[in-house]
């Protein structure tokens, strides 16, 4: 991978603005420019990797914090209990555009099945 700052790694340094939601030692949580659903938060380790599957296989710990994470975003949030979804697009055919593995927490609403 470049060396390359990623977007989100200079959203994680304050350098690019964002609406924080939650943040501790290993990830960040802030709001969805283009929300897809009422609530809508993408939640980050600070440590950059491409993807789900290098973040699995490299610092299975880490994504066990991402997914603490999404859990305390569903509870800031009031969605925890009426039930809420987390997407990680993985490349191509998922449709992947910012490559620092990121979850998306949707909810706040009935969500649609997704497919095609
Ligand atoms: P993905 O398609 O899974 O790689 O999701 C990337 C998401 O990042 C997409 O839903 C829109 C969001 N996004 C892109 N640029 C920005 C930005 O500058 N700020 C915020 N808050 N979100 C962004």
């Amino acid at each position: 991978m470049s060396d390359a700052e990623t977007l989100f790694e200079r959203i994680i340094a304050g350098e690019i603005p964002s609406e924080k939601v939650y943040e501790d030692a290993t990830t960040y949580a802030f709001r969805d420019i283009a929300p897809q659903a009422r609530v809508h938060v993408l939640v980050v380790p600070k440590k950059r990797y491409r993807n789900l599957a290098e973040l699995a296989a490299a610092e299975p710990r880490l994504l066990a914090d991402v997914a603490a994470t999404a859990r305390k975003v569903a509870e800031l949030e009031g969605i925890a209990e009426s039930g809420y979804r987390v997407v990680f697009n993985t490349d191509g055919d998922a449709g992947q555009t910012v490559f620092h593995v990121h979850a998306h927490v949707l909810g706040g609403e009935q969500l649609g099945h997704f497919g095609r």
